[in-house]
């Protein structure tokens, strides 16, 4: 097991909040450091790809907030316990991946009209989600009786979108508004969103 953790991003949810949901689900102490943009400028020339998430971990410094994820997934045992059960993580994963596109094409949308494409698009790609979820889920979570990377990913990927895409409809998406839903009743989970820092 690596030793203490430390995840830096900016103060808001975006590419970080899966992973700081996983170290809350598995309740383990990391460093939630959040850099103002003044200290990002400083910082920005010596990380490796001049982007936020980073992890610190042992000495190294990771990238890419999925590979973030996954990895902190794996020492928290949050990633199956299976190549199977890590195969369906992965697909969802990936499937979050996508659907980011779409959260960065709804960051840079102004008008109405711009708004109302990326909300079609991530309609088909949620849709597309929805039907890999209704053949993964084996229970209350993806993996069953377990939450995991995989709902952890759904949630905050899917929140990151309703905050940009106001007219986005979940209700038609009923099995993961189910694993959403059950993921955010998990006591470690929704103590988290009731103390968590006030940011978008
Ligand atoms: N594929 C990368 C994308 C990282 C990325 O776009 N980070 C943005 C914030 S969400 C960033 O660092 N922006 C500040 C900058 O480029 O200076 C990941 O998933 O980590």
């Amino acid at each position: 097991m690596s030793g203490q953790m430390k995840l830096i991003y900016f103060d808001v949810k975006g590419r970080a909040e899966v992973t700081r949901l996983l170290f809350k689900l598995a309740g383990k102490d990391f460093i939630d450091c959040r850099l103002t943009k003044e200290e990002w400028e400083a910082f920005k020339p010596s990380t490796p790809k001049g982007q936020l998430p980073l992890l610190e971990v042992d000495g190294k410094t990771m990238c890419e907030s999925f590979a973030i994820a996954r990895y902190v997934a794996r020492e928290l045992n949050l990633y199956g316990f299976s190549n199977w059960e890590a195969a369906a993580v992965d697909m969802i994963v990936e499937s979050c991946s996508g659907l980011f596109e779409q959260v960065v094409h709804a960051y840079y949308a102004k008008t109405e009209e711009e708004k109302a494409e990326v909300t079609k698009k991530t309609a088909e790609v949620l849709q597309s989600t929805e039907k890999l979820a209704v053949q993964l889920k084996k229970g209350k979570f993806i993996l069953g009786d377990e939450a995991s990377l995989a709902d952890s990913a759904l949630y905050s990927t899917i929140e990151v979108l309703q905050g940009l895409l106001k007219d986005l409809k979940m209700d038609v998406y009923p099995t993961i508004s189910e694993l959403i839903k059950n993921f955010t009743e998990l006591p470690a989970v929704a103590d988290w969103l009731k103390t968590r820092p006030d940011n978008k």
